[in-house]
């Protein structure tokens, strides 16, 4: 069905895995296409409860593909650069967790992938980078909005402005990842985490990732008022009730995204 990633539903877990190794799995248009398609079908598959992105072989994402943008007008860059906005920004609202298994290079557009997911989970090869300056251009995919908002303002400045590339612990100092694990572990870490968050409510996992996500710019007087605005939702929820009442019967609650 896809050319350049495979999909795949284990358990209440959707898989992402971008297979484009020949290239370091870099985006080119077909592949961020095809991620659009891919995280469009997971936000619409009842079975799954959270999404894992993470690569094929050695490389997360290298970055956008540059033998394709080489050759692009600025008309025609222009228009790449909407077309990741845009699937990161789908990403970001998808109303699942996103998990960036995050197995080697992330680089430029492979590092504003990352960062658009919920959470970031690296293997101790990770590697991570904006290294656009150095082709002359500049993160074309967010990077110098998300990684700053990450990071801080001057850790992202000094990446993005230098273009050097960090490894996973010095990335998981800086707040750039959460975790970092042994390589031979990656899946399997990525893989829990996702199964603990899709245990949990439904509704409330999203309903607190959209309030974060919509907070998170504001000031903290308008913040509170987003969450209280969207607290009725799930504390209306059958799930609520499921939720409470298995607290207080002792016993494991069954929640129907309800
Ligand atoms: N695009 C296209 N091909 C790539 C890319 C890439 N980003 N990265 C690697 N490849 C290809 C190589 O050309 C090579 O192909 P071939 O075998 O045909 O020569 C193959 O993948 C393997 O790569 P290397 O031999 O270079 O592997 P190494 O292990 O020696 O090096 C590196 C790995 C360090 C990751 C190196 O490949 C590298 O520096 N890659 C480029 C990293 C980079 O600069 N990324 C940022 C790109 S710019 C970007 O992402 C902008 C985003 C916004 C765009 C807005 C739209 C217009």
């Amino acid at each position: 069905m896809y050319k350049n990633l495979n999909y795949e539903l284990k358990g209440n877990v959707a898989w992402i895995t971008i297979n484009r190794p020949q290239a370091l799995n870099a985006l080119n248009s077909e592949l961020l296409d095809e991620l659009g398609s891919a995280f469009t079908h997971a936000a619409g598959d009842e079975q799954a409860k959270a999404v894992i992105l993470t690569g094929e072989g050695k490389a997360f994402v290298a970055g956008a593909d540059i033998s394709e943008m080489h050759g692009l007008t600025p008309l025609e860059g222009r228009r790449m650069m909407q077309k990741g906005h845009a699937v990161m920004n789908l990403i970001e609202s998808l109303e699942k967790p996103v998990i960036a298994a995050v197995n080697g290079f992330a680089l430029g557009g492979g590092c504003e992938l990352a960062m658009a997911c919920d959470m970031r989970i690296a293997s101790e090869k990770a590697k991570f980078g904006q290294p656009e300056v150095g082709l002359g251009i500049i993160p074309g995919f967010g990077g110098t909005q998300r990684l700053p908002r990450l990071v801080g303002k001057g850790m992202g400045k000094y990446l993005i402005m230098s273009g050097e590339i960090i490894g996973a612990d010095e990335a998981c100092r800086a707040g750039l990842v959460e975790r970092v694990v042994p390589a031979e572990e990656l899946l399997g870490a990525a893989e829990k985490i996702a199964k603990t968050i899709a245990e949990k409510a439904p509704i409330a996992v999203s309903v607190a990732k959209h309030v974060i996500n919509a907070g998170y710019d504001l000031d903290l007087a308008s913040a509170n008022k987003l969450e209280m605005e969207a607290f009725t939702a799930p504390f209306g929820s059958e799930d609520k009730k499921e939720g409470m009442g298995a607290f207080l019967e002792k016993r494991a609650p069954e929640f129907r995204n309800r």
